[in-house]
């Protein structure tokens, strides 16, 4: 039965994970810092407590990760699947739609193990979810380290390092903070652990490869405009990447460029998926503008002001159909603003 808890936690969830045996950690297809740092930090907390944690996802780990897990705890499902078989509990880091953790989740599920998330991530009503959902949260590795303290668990300088990085990716290097003082409180005392946070901050932000730098120029030569400025926009096609080097999401390290132009309000990216016909959406806006609204339209989700959605068909259809989106709601909660002003 589909059971939710926010934070404060319900003691439920802590008696489970207290109680658990062995447990598969897991995070979404294309792994990033705060799903990765999460699962890490868990995994080290679980087996200083004496239960026997371990990580299986659909991916392994990206290379430009490498360094968040030196001790190589990170599995992946080609080479570790024959380990699921141990778990007792499946738990999913920043995602809860076994659609995105894809066939370690679908695994546990057909023999009969919980998979329970932990997520920071809004969930639609009506879905399916047991765990911890805490949309408060900047990150899922904020919403973690509140969890290794309210089990007692220990977080040591190499968990605080995996915490640590996985907030400074969600908050893009601590700048979207929301106004919650306690993204700043958790982030002091992963510093007090001993941290030195500096080869973090060079590792998530200061560590662009020439062909990442050269794709950057070819996003930013295609984009374009709409709402008299206030809306950019990129579509890609998969021939962005000719003759570069770069990891298959790199494509999207261009968005925070386009929401950083002044007078942009949304930033669009239409970026090439996986298989051919399959297209990623990122959405990022500023304050005055919530976008998560039509990512959750398109059957995507993130937060009210970074979301997505994964589509198929043609591009310059799409293109149209989103632009035309953002631009509505745009106008629309522009005017709003004008209306109360
Ligand atoms: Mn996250």
């Amino acid at each position: 039965m589909a059971r939710v808890t926010g934070f404060p936690f319900e003691p439920w969830l802590l008696d489970r994970l207290a109680g658990a045996g062995r447990v598969a950690l897991m995070t979404h297809v294309g792994p990033d810092a705060d799903g990765l740092g999460s699962q890490l930090a868990f995994c080290q907390g679980a087996r200083a407590a004496g239960i026997d944690a371990f990580i299986v996802n659909e991916d392994p780990l990206p290379p430009r990760y490498a360094w968040l897990d030196p001790d190589g705890l990170v599995g992946h499902f080609e080479r570790d699947q024959g380990r699921l078989s141990e778990a007792t509990l499946g738990l999913v880091f920043d995602a809860h739609e076994v659609e995105r953790v894809q066939r370690p989740a679908t695994w546990l599920r057909q023999h009969g193990t919980d998979v329970w998330v932990i997520d920071h991530h809004a969930v639609r009503p009506g879905s399916d979810v047991t765990g911890c959902v805490a949309t408060g949260f900047s990150s899922s590795g904020e919403l973690t380290y509140r969890l290794l303290r309210a089990l007692g668990w220990p977080v040591d300088v190499g968990a605080a390092r995996c915490l640590y990085a996985a907030i400074s990716f969600d908050t893009g290097s601590f700048r979207f903070l929301r106004n919650d003082p306690n993204t700043l409180r958790v982030a002091a005392e992963l510093i007090e652990t001993g941290l030195d946070t500096n080869p973090i901050q060079e590792a998530l932000w200061a560590s662009r490869s020439r062909g990442e730098l050269t794709l950057l120029g070819r996003v930013l030569a295609k984009v374009q405009y709409a709402a008299q400025g206030r809306v950019a926009w990129a579509a890609l096609e998969p021939d962005i990447t000719d003759g570069l080097d770069v990891a298959h999401d790199a494509v999207g390290e261009s968005i925070p460029f386009l929401v950083g132009t002044e007078g942009v309000l949304v930033a669009v990216l239409l970026k090439p998926g996986r298989a051919p016909g399959e297209w990623k959406l990122s959405m990022r806006s500023k304050t005055a503008v919530r976008i998560g609204h039509i990512a959750q339209e398109l059957g995507g989700g993130g937060h009210a002001h970074a979301a997505g959605a994964t589509l198929h068909g043609d591009l310059d259809t799409w293109t149209r159909d989103i632009v035309a989106r953002v631009v509505a709601a745009v106008e629309t909660q522009s005017r709003g603003q004008d209306t109360q002003a």
